[in-house]
């Protein structure tokens, strides 16, 4: 592995970007799902969403090969899907960063880093053992139509747990 992996867990930029540099090729982007759904009380509450109403939501992970390094959660209101950022309810395979970083009007408003608590729904999802706390980061991005969220989970396989191994 090159270079530094903690710096995942910072960096402002593109993951994709820095993922690439770690090793050394493209890493794979796997899209679970993207489309109308409800977002989560938090997120609700993050975003000023009333209740009830569907918000715009993507979830995908992304790894090397054969080991995934991260999941991430995509929250964007629909009144955020409008002009420019209609382009995000698409993605699939391309990760959000290709716009977010690109040419476009993204400012991120904050990053919020935590281990999660052992018992939080999306362990059992990814079947992780409950005695592994996982880094996670919560960002709020704004763009020119709104706000949206992004939250991403570092799975086990991601280096950024045995640092000792470079
Ligand atoms: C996405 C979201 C990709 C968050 C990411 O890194 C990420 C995406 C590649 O939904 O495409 O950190």
């Amino acid at each position: 592995m090159k270079g530094n992996c903690l710096a995942l867990l910072t960096e402002t930029g593109s993951l994709t970007d820095l993922m690439t540099r770690l090793i050394g090729q493209v890493p794979r982007l796997s899209c679970l799902s993207e489309g109308k759904d409800y977002p989560s009380p938090l997120e609700r509450q993050m975003l000023n969403i009333e209740p009830r109403a569907y918000a715009h939501i993507r979830e995908i992970t992304m790894g090397t090969s054969d080991k995934q390094w991260l999941f991430a959660r995509t929250v964007i209101p629909l009144a955020t899907l409008r002009g420019n950022a209609k382009r995000l309810a698409r993605m699939d395979k391309t990760p959000l960063g290709k716009i977010l970083f690109g040419r476009t009007y993204a400012t991120r408003k904050n990053m919020q880093l935590d281990l999660m608590t052992p018992d939080q729904p999306s362990q059992v999802k990814f079947g992780i053992p409950q005695d592994f706390p996982l880094w996670r980061r919560r960002s709020i991005f704004e763009l020119a139509s709104g706000p949206m969220i992004i939250s991403e989970i570092f799975l086990p396989d991601c280096p950024i747990y045995c640092i000792a191994d470079e």
